[in-house]
């Protein structure tokens, strides 16, 4: 629907290799940093929660690829960062630090990222008819009907460089037939990468890679891929199928079929998430309320981080606990107004579970939901710079962005209605 027109058998295209592309910016919030302070060029720049002086409390919420040489990273605790990485401003004053061993800290600032993602949807949304946004920073194309496998490459430059010029932030790009290898190739050469992998090419790229890169796979797979003796993609690629449906379900052979370099999803524009929830199992269940309270509040930490990275604000926080054998408790409540307030996510978390804490819990989960996605551009952001919470929104049915630049980008550009965000 979204590729217009069609003509019966004239453009049945079945079976035919699609051309997508996986774009992810390098470092973005660094290189948001950057953009209006290009001073920072080539240091080491960290950007997170809890840099304010004489704060330790909070995590890196990503750090350029200087200060990734020191071993700072994303999600790493503050604390942490500043012992391999101390603060330009302290190094200053103090003759103990070298100078060249100290990075720039700077504090999260959404509403700034989001306008400068907006700038760059608009440029993925002129270069391709099908655009999938995944995140702040990163989105598949499918350019199948703007280029050729010959020329892709190209294209992928033309893409990059646009970005580069226009708004100023460099991006990695992966070029595959298919959405997951376009996504490990994207992250084959960062920063500044530009990774094709041709059609029939795919199970050779992947078979080297060690098994956390194939789509799905976190830590916990990787081990147990790695006790059925399994490291890399060939090696999961050449296992019996079964005995991966037997370890992992379904997923097992999905995971099968990513290793061999088979996936037939298509680039589908996205819909609107409808909420964000993060669950977490004990290994056994668990009757003090301490580890589960905690375990709420990394939860629900991490929920809200989400939901402000995605740029929606919610009315409603729930959770679940799930007490043994099986049942599943959902408690919710419901908010006056739109908000963006990790501090109100944890408190309201506690209190719904509250009626759990001295039974034994094997599983927990916080969500939030009753999204509302508020386009970067508004003004309407300010509700939740003020850190207030629960006030009324300000935000969320406001159609007319004070700015046009975002708010006419691509609807116009490529005529569709598909974008589902910010809208
Ligand atoms: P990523 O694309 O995962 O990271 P990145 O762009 O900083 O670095 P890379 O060059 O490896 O792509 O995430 C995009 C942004 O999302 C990132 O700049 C900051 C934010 N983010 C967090 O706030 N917390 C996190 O744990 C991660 C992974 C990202
Ligand atoms: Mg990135």
């Amino acid at each position: 629907m979204q590729d217009g027109p069609r003509l019966p058998g004239v453009d049945d295209r079945e079976g035919e290799d699609r051309i997508v592309l996986h774009v992810d910016a390098d470092c973005f919030y660094a290189s948001c940093e950057r953009l209006r302070e290009p001073e920072l060029e080539g240091e080491p720049v960290v950007v997170g929660m809890g840099y304010e002086p004489g704060e330790t409390a909070g995590a890196v919420a990503t750090a350029s690829y200087e200060a990734r040489t020191f071993g700072v990273e994303s999600a790493q605790a503050i604390s942490a960062a500043l012992e391999r990485l101390p603060r330009r401003v302290d190094a200053e004053t103090d003759p103990e630090i070298a100078l060249e061993e100290s990075g720039h800290y700077r504090p999260v600032d959404m509403e700034y990222y989001q306008s400068v993602a907006a700038e760059v949807r608009e440029i993925l949304h002129d270069c391709a008819d099908v655009v999938r946004e995944v995140s702040i920073d990163e989105a598949y194309l499918d350019v199948t009907e703007r280029t050729a496998w010959a020329v892709a490459d190209g294209f992928a430059r033309h893409v990059k460089n646009r970005i580069q010029r226009e708004v100023g932030v460099t991006v990695s790009v992966g070029v595959a037939p298919t959405m997951s290898a376009a996504k490990i190739a994207s992250d084959f050469e960062k920063p500044d990468g530009l990774t094709v992998v041709e059609p029939g090419s795919v199970r050779e790229f992947l078979a080297p890679l060690s098994v956390e890169l194939l789509h799905g796979v976190g830590p916990v797979t990787a081990r147990e891929l790695r006790a059925m003796g399994l490291e890399t993609a060939a090696d999961v690629a050449a296992a019996d199928p079964r005995t991966l449906e037997g370890r992992f379900g379904e997923r097992g052979r999905e995971l099968y079929d990513r290793a061999r370099g088979d996936d037939d999803r298509r680039v589908e524009p996205k819909g609107l998430p409808k909420s964000f929830s993060r669950e977490s199992a004990f290994a056994e269940a668990v009757e003090e309320p301490e580890p589960k309270y905690d375990r709420i509040e990394t939860l629900a930490a991490a929920v809200a981080e989400r939901a402000t990275r995605e740029g929606a604000l919610y009315r409603t926080v729930g959770v679940k606990a799930v007490t043994p054998p099986f049942d599943v408790n959902t408690r919710e409540r419901s908010l006056p107004g739109p908000v963006d307030d990790p501090d109100l996510v944890a408190r309201i978390a506690r209190e719904l579970f509250a009626e759990f804490e001295d039974v034994p819990v094997r599983k927990l989960g916080v969500r939030v939901a009753n999204l509302e996605f508020v386009a970067a551009e508004q003004a309407s952001l300010e509700g939740w710079e003020s850190a207030g919470g629960v006030g009324e929104s300000s935000s969320g049915s406001s159609k007319t962005g004070e700015e046009p630049s975002a708010s006419e980008r691509a609807n116009q550009s490529c005529g569709q209605s598909s974008l589902g965000d910010f809208s």
